[in-house]
């Protein structure tokens, strides 16, 4: 039986520019875990005491303890039929963008071309006081390592209270301003200014469709929400849209 009706079928299919704004719903059958929610990590650790700049400066030991744990889940990770089915929309639309909140680069390693990641990448790592880029060679070798210069290195991740890397986020919003179909997958949809580009995107006239396990708070914005596991919705969707513009003679290939 179809997923999509008809509506939401014509409107994917015909669509030029098609977005994709992830969450870490997307990752969840990789294995990573998420924040909020049930088995949410934030439910047993507390965001403010790991992720924010002073719980680093004042406890940089037990930040890096626990990145080192979530990087070690990264690595060892792979990416899942999500990943997988969002890659495969390249081989249908000219104009396919990520932008993800997620730091995992699964996207990435699931054959996505462009994307935006708007709070950092967890394999990347920078000195905070020359910028320095760093490894993770490095890293995994001190407690809390430092740089030739002598200042702390910290993860390239964007905690709360700092700003979102500007290129990352222009770029995704100029994407989300210029698409014809937005989906959402896997987020909650409550951290801000991530958030607002869902709201770019409905504004500026774009189709949003809502894939969650359960109502978020973008439901109520949302043109069709999709309720259930990100990996087996998505890989339906794009069999659906393959096989329609297969009929149309419009796949760019496969
Ligand atoms: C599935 C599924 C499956 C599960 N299939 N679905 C009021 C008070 C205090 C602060 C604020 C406030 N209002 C706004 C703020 C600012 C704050 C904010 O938004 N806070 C809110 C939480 C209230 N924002 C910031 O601080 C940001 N910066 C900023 O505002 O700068 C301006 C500024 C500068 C200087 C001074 C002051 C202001 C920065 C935000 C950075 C967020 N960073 C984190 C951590 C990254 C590093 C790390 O990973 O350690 O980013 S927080 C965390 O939340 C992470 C995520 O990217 C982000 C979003 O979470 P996400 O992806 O939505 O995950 P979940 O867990 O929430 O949801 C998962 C969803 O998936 C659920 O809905 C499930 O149902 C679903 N799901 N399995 C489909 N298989
Ligand atoms: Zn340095």
């Amino acid at each position: 039986m179809s997923l999509l009706d008809r509506v939401t079928l014509n409107k994917i299919s015909i669509a030029e520019s098609i977005v994709f704004f992830t969450g870490a719903g997307v990752s969840a059958e990789s294995g990573i875990p998420t924040f909020r929610g049930k088995d949410g990590i934030w439910n047993k650790l507390k965001p403010e005491e790991l992720a924010n700049f002073d719980a680093f400066l004042k406890n940089p030991e037990m930040v890096w303890e626990w990145y080192k744990h979530r990087k070690k889940i990264v690595h060892e990770s792979q990416s899942n039929s999500a990943h997988k089915a969002i890659s495969d929309f390249q081989t249908l639309f000219s104009s396919v963008t990520v932008i993800t909140q997620n730091i995992d680069n699964l996207h990435r390693r699931a054959g996505s071309r462009k994307v935006f990641e708007l709070h950092g990448n967890i394999e990347r790592n920078y000195c905070i006081k020359c910028k320095a880029p760093y490894n993770d060679e490095i890293i995994l070798k001190a407690s809390a390592p430092r740089c030739k210069c002598g200042g702390l290195i910290r993860p390239d991740v964007v905690w709360f209270g700092e700003y979102l890397p500007q290129d990352q986020f222009i770029g995704g919003e100029n994407a989300a301003r210029n698409c014809d179909v937005f989906f959402v997958v896997g987020t909650s949809g409550i951290v801000y200014p991530a958030a607002s580009q869902i709201f770019v995107a409905k504004d500026s006239g774009a189709f949003i469709i809502e894939i969650n396990l359960e109502e978020s708070e973008i439901s109520r914005i949302a043109d069709k929400s999709y309720l259930g596991k990100a990996g087996e919705i998505l890989p339906q969707i794009y069999e659906e849209i393959k096989m329609e513009k297969r009929k149309s003679g419009s796949v760019l290939n496969s």
